[in-house]
């Protein structure tokens, strides 16, 4: 493929220097931002991203934050998850659904205080819909996207890095929990969370003047821990089942065909917006519904489109990610399968760009 221009409206971020410096090999673009997709290779970031230490530039998971009395209210009316349980230090992975049910997007909620919320959001430009939800309904909140970019430290040595930069009680923060912690005079969101199944952190970066001290001060504690610059790595994703919305499900799906359905509680959501419409489809159950599929291949073309999977000349579904697993000894993806062929250990077809493959439908991801 020819290059992309860059411009102003294909935004930097306060870390692209460091993430320039640290070899960046490809971008993608997300929330019209660089969201750097490989360093190294794909294999060589993989293997590194499971054996050490990873700082990611995610600052592309942009905030919508919700302020005001009516902030709740209004994050209530967007999911179709329950928030009344939800404690402000809690983040909540969020399906968010329009008048349909049709998902979109699928952030990570960040819950500060009753009145102030942050919405961490993947590739959709959620704020239109958010800011459009409140005036519509007259809310008592304001609506902006704040200065604040997330960095994630991810792999098995990041509780050991970040104790280094942020003291060692960080060591005692739970999975999808926050806490306030100290750099250099100022407070920051840290909490255990991101991208990858590896386990690590996302500090969300509060004000660009103060991204690169805490990229630099991550690289420096961290030299004998062989910490890398990386990113969300297209191989350990899919191997743990992590969506990427616009990917492997888009306003088309709803949450319960994305899998997502442990994330609903459509009964109880009072005020969701599209809780009758996920009500109506919920009696019936959904006709299609994300897998994990097998492929036999020891190499695959770029999975830039969504491939049919068939049974004989019947398209029954596609797959949207896909990857060669070193670990795995196999191709491995995500799939949207249509009910009749989606139980596990059902032989399909693969239709890529460059040939077609076996496959098999699984249970499970595979970490
Ligand atoms: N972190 C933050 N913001 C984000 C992402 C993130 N915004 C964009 C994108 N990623 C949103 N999508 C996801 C998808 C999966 C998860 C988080 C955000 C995730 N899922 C875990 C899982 O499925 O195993 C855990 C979910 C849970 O148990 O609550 O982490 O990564 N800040």
């Amino acid at each position: 493929m020819a290059l992309i221009s860059p411009s102003r409206r294909l935004r930097r971020t306060p870390f692209s220097d460091g993430v320039e410096a640290g070899g960046v090999s490809a971008y993608t673009v997300y929330n019209h931002m660089l969201l750097p997709t490989v360093f190294r290779s794909v294999e060589e970031d993989y293997r590194h991203l499971k054996s050490a230490v990873q700082v990611w530039d995610v600052a592309c998971e942009r905030q919508v934050e919700v302020r005001g009395p009516d902030a709740a209210k209004l994050v209530q009316m967007l999911s179709p998850r329950d928030l009344r349980g939800m404690l402000p230090g809690q983040c909540y992975y969020l399906p968010m659904v329009d008048e349909t049910g049709g998902m979109l997007n699928d952030p990570v909620a960040v819950k500060l205080a009753e009145d102030r919320w942050w919405i961490s959001v993947a590739d959709s430009d959620l704020l239109f819909w958010v800011k459009g939800i409140a005036h519509g309904y007259r809310l008592d909140v304001l609506i902006d996207e704040p200065d604040v970019s997330p960095l994630a430290v991810q792999g098995p040595l990041a509780d050991d890095l970040m104790a280094r930069v942020f003291g060692d009680s960080i060591r005692d923060l739970r999975f999808f929990r926050f806490g306030i912690y100290d750099f250099q005079g100022r407070s920051m969101v840290v909490a255990r969370s991101g991208y990858s199944k590896q386990g690590g952190f996302e500090i969300y970066v509060d004000g660009a003047d103060i991204a690169m001290p805490i990229w630099n001060a991550l690289f420096e504690a961290g030299r004998d821990l062989e910490v890398r610059a990386g990113c969300p790595n297209g191989i350990e994703r899919v191997e743990g089942g992590l969506l990427s919305y616009g990917n492997d499900m888009t306003r088309e799906n709803t949450p319960h065909e994305a899998g997502l359905g442990r994330f609903c509680n459509t009964a109880t959501a009072i005020g969701c917006i599209g809780r009758d419409a996920l009500l109506r489809v919920a009696k019936e159950g959904p006709v299609q519904q994300i897998r994990a599929i097998e492929i036999d291949a020891a190499a695959l073309p770029r999975c830039d489109r969504a491939w049919p999977l068939m049974a004989g000349d019947k398209r029954v579904g596609q797959v949207t990610s896909a990857a060669v697993s070193p670990d795995f000894g196999c191709g491995v993806g995500i799939g949207m399968v249509r009910m009749t062929h989606w139980d596990a250990g059902t032989t399909l077809r693969l239709q890529t760009q460059d040939g077609s493959f076996t496959t098999r439908v699984r249970e499970n991801f595979w970490i």
